[in-house]
C-alpha cells in the first residue's frame, strides 16, 4: 500500500465573497488531490474558512450584524464555489465549529507546559487587513501620517495585555529547518526570503487579545481570545481529530501539502513550525507559496471595479475549462494573468482544436467505419509503436512534472502527445485506408483509440467531468480511469476480445466564442 497522502489550502477570510484567487488555490489543490489518487494513494483533502479575528468582527459591526451571522451566510459561498468548480475536499472546515476550539486550546496547553508562553503587554503596530503584527523596521511611509505594512495595508498602533509566545527561542531551529530540508519551503525564491527575515531576528509573538471577544478563547485566561493565526494554522489538525494522536492523526499527520498563497508564507514557515516544534509535534513535508492570480495584469479590487466572480467564470466558459486555462497558463510559483480572450484562446487552441478533436476524429471513424466495434486482431506496425512510445514519454513527464507541482510544464508535455497523435492521424490517412487497406485502418483506429485513453487518463485530474464523460463513451470501466490501469493494459485486451463496442461519440471540449471586446 502507497502512503496516505495529506495535502491542505489556506482556509479563507470569509469577510466577503470568494474572489478568482480563491478559485486558483482551490483548483490547483484539487488537481494534486486527484493526481495523487490517481497514483493509488488514499488523499486526505482539507480546505475551508477562517472566521475568527479583527477584520471580521468589524466588517460585520460595519454591517451591523454579529460576526456570527457574517461567517455563517460568507462561508456558505466558499463552500459553493468549491462545490462548483469540482473540489474534492473531504471536510471543509469552519472555525467556529467546536472540534476545532478544542484543538486550538489543546494546542495552546502544548505549548504552555513546553514553558513557551508568558503574559506582558503588547505595544506595537497592527495589520487589521493582515491579521499581522510588524516591526516598525519593516514599515513604509503612506499618505499623512499613515504608515503601511510590507503589503501595502495600514498598520494601527496596538497596546494591550497580551499571552506572548517565545518565537525567538525557534529561531535556529528555523534556520536549521531551511537549510537543510530545503524541500519544506518552496520555490526557493520564498525561502530566501523567510531565511533573511528569520536571520534579521525574532520577537517574541503576541498570541492573544483583549480588546474583542470574537476567537477562541484562552484557556485559565478570562478576557483573551487567541491571536487569529494561532486558531486558523490549528485548523489543520482539527481536521485530523487531533488532540487525538491515534486514528487520522497517526494515519496523515504530518501534512504532505499545505498549500498557500505567496502573501502568508511567514505565518506557516516561521510562526507554524515553531508552535508545532513547542508542541513536540512533526512538521509538514512541504509548504509552497502560489504565486497572485491578477486581472489583465491588475491586481482586482472593489475601487478598480474589476473584481470577478470565479462562479460565474465557470459558469461562462465551463468549469474544466476555467481548471485547465489555470493551470496551464500560469507557471505554477509566480504571478500569472487571466482574461476572457486568454481563457478562449487556450482553451480553443489546446482542448477543443487539439485534444477534443483528436477523440472526437478517432470515435467518430471507428464509429461510423467498424459499427463502433473494436478487436485486438491486427498486424501491428513499426509506426504504431513510435507513437505510443511518444505518448507514453508525454505521459510521463506530465507525472513527473505534477509530482513537483509543474503544472504548466506537465500539460506542455501532455500536448506534444496530443500533436503527435494529430500529426499521426494526418500522415496515416485512415479515410484513405478505407478504400486501400481497410485492415490497416482498423489497427491505425485501434492505435489511436488507446493513446486516446492514455492522454485521457494523464490529463482527468486537471478536467474530471469531461474526460469522464469522454471515458464513458469510450466505454472504459470507472476503475481503470488511473494511472496504474492506464500503465498496464492487459485488461484492455481483454475487453477488446470479447465484442466491444462504443457510443456515438459526442464533443467533449466545445469551440467557445471570442468574447466581445468590453465597452469602455
Ligand atoms: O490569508 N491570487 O485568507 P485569505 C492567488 N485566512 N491567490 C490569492 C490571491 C490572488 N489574487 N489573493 C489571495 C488568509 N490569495 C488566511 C489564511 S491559513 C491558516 C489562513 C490566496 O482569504 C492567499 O494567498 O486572505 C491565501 O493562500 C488564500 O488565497 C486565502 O486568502
Amino acid at each position: 500500500m502507497s502512503k496516505p497522502y495529506y495535502i491542505t489550502t489556506a482556509i479563507s477570510y470569509p469577510n466577503g465573497k470568494p474572489h478568482i484567487g480563491h478559485a486558483y488555490e482551490a483548483i490547483a489543490a484539487d488537481v494534486i488531490a486527484r493526481f495523487q489518487r490517481a497514483q493509488g494513494r488514499e488523499v486526505r483533502f482539507q480546505t475551508g474558512t477562517d472566521e475568527h479575528g479583527l477584520k471580521m468582527a468589524r466588517k460585520a459591526e460595519e454591517q451591523g450584524r454579529t460576526a456570527r451571522e457574517l461567517a455563517d451566510e460568507m462561508s456558505g459561498y466558499f463552500q459553493q464555489m468549491c462545490d462548483a468548480l469540482n473540489v474534492s475536499y473531504d471536510r471543509f472546515i469552519r472555525t467556529v465549529e467546536d472540534d476545532h476550539h478544542r484543538a486550538s486550546q489543546a494546542l495552546w496547553q502544548a505549548m504552555e507546559a513546553k514553558g513557551d508562553l508568558y503574559l506582558d503587554r503588547y505595544e506595537g503596530w497592527y495589520s487589521v487587513r493582515d491579521e499581522a503584527y510588524y516591526d516598525e523596521k519593516e514599515l513604509t511611509q503612506g499618505e499623512g501620517s499613515e504608515k503601511l505594512s510590507p503589503q501595502g495595508t495600514p498598520v494601527e498602533w496596538t497596546v494591550e495585555e497580551s499571552w506572548f509566545f517565545r518565537l525567538s527561542k525557534y529561531q535556529d531551529a528555523l534556520l536549521n529547518l531551511f537549510e537543510e530540508t530545503p524541500e519544506f519551503l518552496q520555490p526557493d525564491s520564498r525561502r530566501n526570503e523567510m531565511i533573511s527575515f528569520v536571520s534579521g531576528g525574532l520577537r517574541d509573538l503576541s498570541i492573544s487579545r483583549t480588546s474583542f471577544d470574537w476567537g477562541v478563547k484562552v484557556p485559565g485566561s478570562d478576557g483573551h481570545v487567541m491571536y487569529v493565526w494561532v486558531d486558523a494554522l490549528t485548523n489543520y489538525l482539527t481536521g485530523l481529530g487531533y488532540p487525538d494522536m491515534d486514528g487520522d492523526m497517526a494515519k496523515f499527520w504530518p501534512a504532505d501539502l499545505h498549500l498557500i498563497g505567496k502573501d502568508i508564507v511567514r505565518f506557516h514557515t516561521v510562526y507554524w513550525p515553531a508552535f508545532l516544534m513547542s508542541a513536540d509535534l512533526p512538521l509538514p513535508k512541504k509548504v509552497f507559496g502560489h504565486g497572485f492570480l491578477l486581472n489583465r495584469g491588475e491586481k482586482e479590487s472593489k475601487s478598480l471595479g474589476n473584481v470577478t466572480d470565479p462562479i460565474e467564470l465557470a459558469e461562462k466558459f465551463g468549469v474544466d475549462t476555467l481548471r485547465y486555462f489555470l493551470m496551464r497558463e500560469v507557471a505554477f510559483g509566480q504571478d500569472g494573468s487571466y482574461s476572457p480572450e486568454a481563457i478562449v484562446t487556450r482553451a480553443n487552441a489546446e482542448l477543443a482544436n487539439s485534444f477534443g478533436n483528436l477523440a472526437q476524429r478517432t470515435l467518430s471513424m471507428i464509429f461510423k467505419n467498424m459499427d463502433g466495434l473494436l478487436t485486438s486482431e491486427y498486424a501491428v506496425h513499426e509506426d504504431d509503436v513510435t507513437l505510443s512510445n511518444e505518448v507514453e514519454s508525454a505521459s510521463a513527464s506530465l507525472r513527473t512534472s505534477f509530482e513537483n507541482l509543474a503544472f504548466s510544464d506537465g500539460l506542455d508535455a501532455w500536448m506534444k502527445g496530443v500533436f503527435a497523435c494529430n500529426q499521426f492521424v494526418d500522415e496515416q490517412a485512415p479515410w484513405t485506408l478505407r478504400k486501400t487497406d481497410p485492415e490497416r485502418m482498423k489497427a491505425v483506429l485501434l492505435t489511436l483509440f488507446k493513446q486516446v485513453y492514455q492522454l485521457a487518463i494523464a490529463v482527468r485530474p486537471v478536467v474530471p467531468t469531461a474526460i469522464d464523460n469522454l471515458l464513458d463513451q469510450m466505454g472504459i470501466p470507472s476503475d481503470k480511469r488511473d494511472y496504474e490501469a492506464a500503465q498496464n493494459i492487459e485488461w484492455f485486451e481483454r475487453l477488446v476480445a470479447a465484442n466491444f463496442t462504443i457510443q456515438k461519440p459526442e464533443g467533449v471540449f466545445p469551440r467557445l466564442d471570442m468574447p466581445e471586446p468590453e465597452a469602455v
